[in-house]
C-alpha cells in the first residue's frame, strides 16, 4: 500500500493546504475549509485506489463532499473497470480533515494543517461526530500515563518518564471554559500550560517528537480528529488515549443531541455498546498498515506553513508510516505558473 500511495498522499495534503492558505487571514473560515475539501477530493480522485471516507466532513446530508461513506479514487469512478483491476486492489479506509483549525486559518494564526490517515478496510475507528477526552504524551510515557488518572498524577508519572521536573513540563490545553478546572490543576501541580485556541491534532502529534517543548495534550476536543491524532501517534510509538464525551452537560454543540440518553442510543446504533470505553492508539487506528500525512497551512510546531512566491508556492509536509517505520518531512516547491522568474533554493 505504501509504495503506491506514499507520494500521492503527500500531494493530496499539499493541494488542500495550498488552496486553504489562499484564504489565510481573510476571516472566512467556511471558505478556507471548503476550498481545502474540494482540492483534497480532486487530487484523491486521481489516485489509483479504491478508498472510502470513514472520517470526513460529516454525514452526506450536511456535507456534499468527502462525506462519511463517500468512495474516492480512480477505481471508484463509474468507468473504473476499463483501467482498474479489482483483483489487485485492496480497499482502503481514509480519515480526512482537509483544514484542521479553520479558525486558525481565518485569523492567520499558527497551527493549522491539512491532514489525513489511511489504513486497510476497517483499520480506523469510525468515530461519531461527538467530543473526545484526550491524553497524548511522548513515547517514553506510553502506557504509563493514564486518562483515568488525575492530571496531577499524570504529571508526576511524566516527570519520572521524561526525567525532568514537573516545572519543566509543558501541557497543551485548548482554551475553553470546560477546561478551567483542568488548567487550574495543571498549574497547581507545577507544570506550565500552553493554551491554544484551536488545533489539537498538531498538539497531540507534537508530543511524539523531542524538541517541540510540548510534553502532553490534555482536555476535550473533537472525536474524529482524535482518531487522526491516534493514527500518527500509533506510528510514532507515542501515547494516545481517547474517551468519547456524549453528555451535553460536559460539552454541548449542535452535534451532540439534547440528552445523554439519546446520545447513548445513537452510539449503540453505531455499534458502540460501551460509551465510556477508553480507547488507545492501537484501537483507534488498529490497521496492520497505517499511513499518516499532514501539510502545514499556517506555520506550526511541526511544519512550516504555505509560502507563496511569484508563480508558485512552497510547502512542508509530514508523512509517517508504520510499515516502513519512517517519518518524512517533505519540502516541496510547487511551480504553479509557466512564468516563474526563479526558484528560491531555501
Ligand atoms: C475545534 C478544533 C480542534 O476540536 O476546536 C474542535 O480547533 C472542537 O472544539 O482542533 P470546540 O467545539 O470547543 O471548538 C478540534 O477540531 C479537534 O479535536
Amino acid at each position: 500500500m505504501e509504495n503506491t500511495l506514499g507520494l500521492e498522499i503527500i500531494e493530496v495534503v499539499e493541494q488542500a493546504a495550498i488552496a486553504s492558505a489562499r484564504w489565510m487571514g481573510k476571516g472566512e473560515k467556511n471558505t478556507a475549509d471548503q476550498v481545502a475539501v474540494e482540492a483534497m477530493r480532486e487530487r484523491m480522485n486521481k489516485i489509483y485506489m479504491r478508498g472510502r471516507i470513514v472520517i470526513g466532513e460529516g454525514e452526506r446530508d450536511d456535507a456534499p463532499m468527502l462525506y462519511i461513506g463517500e468512495e474516492v479514487g480512480i477505481c471508484t469512478q463509474p468507468d473504473a473497470k476499463d483501467f482498474c483491476n479489482p483483483d489487485e486492489l485492496i480497499e482502503i479506509d481514509i480519515a480526512v480533515d482537509p483544514c484542521e483549525g479553520t479558525n486558525l486559518v481565518a485569523y492567520g494564526q499558527n497551527g493549522s494543517m491539512a491532514v489525513l490517515a489511511i489504513s486497510e478496510k476497517g483499520g480506523l475507528f469510525a468515530a461519531p461526530d461527538f467530543y473526545m477526552k484526550k491524553l497524548a504524551a511522548p513515547p517514553a510515557a506510553k502506557g504509563k500515563v493514564d486518562i483515568n488518572k488525575s492530571a496531577t498524577e499524570n504529571l508526576k508519572i511524566l516527570s519520572e518518564c521524561l526525567n525532568r521536573s514537573i516545572e519543566e513540563l509543558v501541557v497543551v490545553v485548548m482554551k475553553r471554559d470546560r477546561h478551567n478546572e483542568l488548567i487550574k490543576e495543571i498549574r497547581e501541580a507545577g507544570a506550565r500550560v500552553r493554551l491554544i485556541s484551536d488545533g489539537d491534532v498538531s498538539a497531540a502529534i507534537s508530543c511524539g517528537f523531542m524538541g517541540t517543548n510540548i510534553h502532553a495534550l490534555m482536555g476535550i476536543g473533537a472525536a474524529p480528529e482524535g482518531v487522526i491524532s491516534a493514527a500518527a501517534m500509533r506510528c510514532l510509538g507515542g501515547h494516545f488515549q481517547g474517551q468519547l464525551v456524549y453528555d451535553p452537560a460536559i460539552v454541548k454543540t449542535g452535534l451532540i443531541g439534547e440528552s445523554k440518553e439519546s446520545n447513548v442510543e445513537r452510539l449503540t446504533s453505531m455499534g458502540i455498546t460501551d460509551p465510556d470505553k477508553v480507547y488507545d492508539a492501537d484501537e483507534l487506528a488498529s490497521g496492520k498498515t497505517v499511513l499518516f500525512a499532514a501539510c502545514g497551512i499556517t506555520p506550526g510546531t511541526l511544519m512550516e506553513g504555505v509560502r507563496f512566491f511569484h508563480g508558485g508556492a512552497r510547502t512542508q509536509s509530514l508523512v509517517i508510516s508504520n510499515q516502513s517505520r519512517t517519518v518524512r518531512f517533505v519540502d516541496t516547491i510547487h511551480m504553479l505558473s509557466e512564468d516563474i522568474p526563479a526558484l528560491q533554493l531555501r
